[in-house]
């Protein structure tokens, strides 16, 4: 695997979930793969799970790792080719990146939709010139329209708790007070729909996903109605995708309160377990009774972070 940034590079799912499973019974066991490998994370934006799984992973496979905080401490980099940089950018992405590539043998990169250019952000601009010009396998650690590395720990969560064969699993928005990427939703079905699921997602009108993510998957708009039956709820907010207006992309459309996940909802549910990536806005996309409860899969979620970042560093390992 020389990238990391969808389902498809992974390749067979059942085999993926079976190396995780092997590393989760010793995750020490591929330590001799990264003797003498760095790897280099890049964050554009903050981060507490992927910044710390990360590293856990790659020191599991006893690789150094160096952390780069661009907007802390290193110079402000121009993304766009062909500016004039006369204003407070002082380095190009275009040398950046050739530098950075030097002292590391794997890069992992986190830069989210900026929400400036809807055809930007879905073409993976930023994400893409590591590819182009690094020379060296990267990963994504979020990036503008995917959040791998997080569904490949649900899907591990999910297979981990499920009570039937095929379980219903419902990805569900719900509110937020700000504008939040497509990008954990957007890998979410990604992922469900290559998974052995039954996969529905319900949101308001004028929040529907990308094509390219959505696939054949069921869309339900009436949310109590997706809910019955589920085994697994999985909540995110993201904000317009901007499919049937582009003049929307990146809007918060609706706060609608009444889509927040609550022990009503939950009742509707076949006893269904609650997942969500994390950070959480509690009583926002969750109410307190919710996330608190044994049903509540957040923390072995976030545990999987560290499992499914050592599947793929050592299939990038292995690549080198
Ligand atoms: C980010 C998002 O929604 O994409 C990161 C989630 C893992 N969340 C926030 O910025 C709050
Ligand atoms: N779930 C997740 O990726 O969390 P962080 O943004 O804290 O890394």
């Amino acid at each position: 695997m020389k990238t990391f940034t969808n389902v498809m590079d992974i390749g067979d799912l059942s085999q993926a979930l079976a190396e995780a499973q092997l590393i989760k019974k010793d995750r020490y066991q591929f330590e001799h793969l990264g003797k003498h490998k760095t790897c280099l994370l890049i964050f554009f934006n903050n981060s507490l799970r992927t910044r710390l799984s990360t590293q856990k992973a790659a020191r599991n496979l006893g690789m150094d790792v160096i952390v780069l905080d661009v907007n802390q401490g290193a110079w402000k980099l121009e993304t766009e080719r062909g500016v004039i940089m006369d204003g407070d950018k002082s380095e190009h992405l275009l040398e950046a990146i050739p530098v950075m590539s030097n002292y590391c043998d794997i890069i992992g990169v986190r830069s989210f939709a900026r929400f400036e250019s809807r055809e930007d952000d879905y073409t993976e601009k930023i994400l893409n010139q590591f590819i182009k010009y690094s020379g060296k396998p990267v990963f994504s650690m979020e990036a503008a329209t995917g959040h791998p590395l997080q569904a490949f720990a649900d899907l591990i969560t999910i297979e981990e708790h499920k009570r039937t064969q095929r379980p219903k699993v419902v990805l569900t928005w719900a509110p937020h007070p700000k504008a939040l990427p497509q990008a954990v939703p957007n890998s979410f079905a990604d992922w469900m729909n290559e998974a052995d699921v039954d996969f529905v997602i319900t949101h308001p009108e004028g929040y529907e996903l990308d094509p390219k993510f959505v696939r054949g998957a069921k869309v339900e708009y009436d949310q109590k109605k997706a809910f019955e039956g589920a085994e697994f709820i999985y909540a995110k907010n993201w904000a317009c995708p901007g499919v049937t207006n582009p003049a929307d992309y990146g809007k918060v459309l609706s706060k609608d309160m009444s889509w927040t996940v609550d022990t009503e909802h939950m009742s509707w549910t076949n006893n269904a377990f609650f997942m969500h990536c994390l950070p959480v806005r509690r009583n926002m996309i969750v109410t307190d009774d919710v996330i608190e409860a044994p049903t509540s899969l957040v923390i072995p979620e976030a545990a999987n972070r560290e499992i499914s970042a050592t599947v793929v560093l050592k299939r990038l390992l292995e690549s080198l």
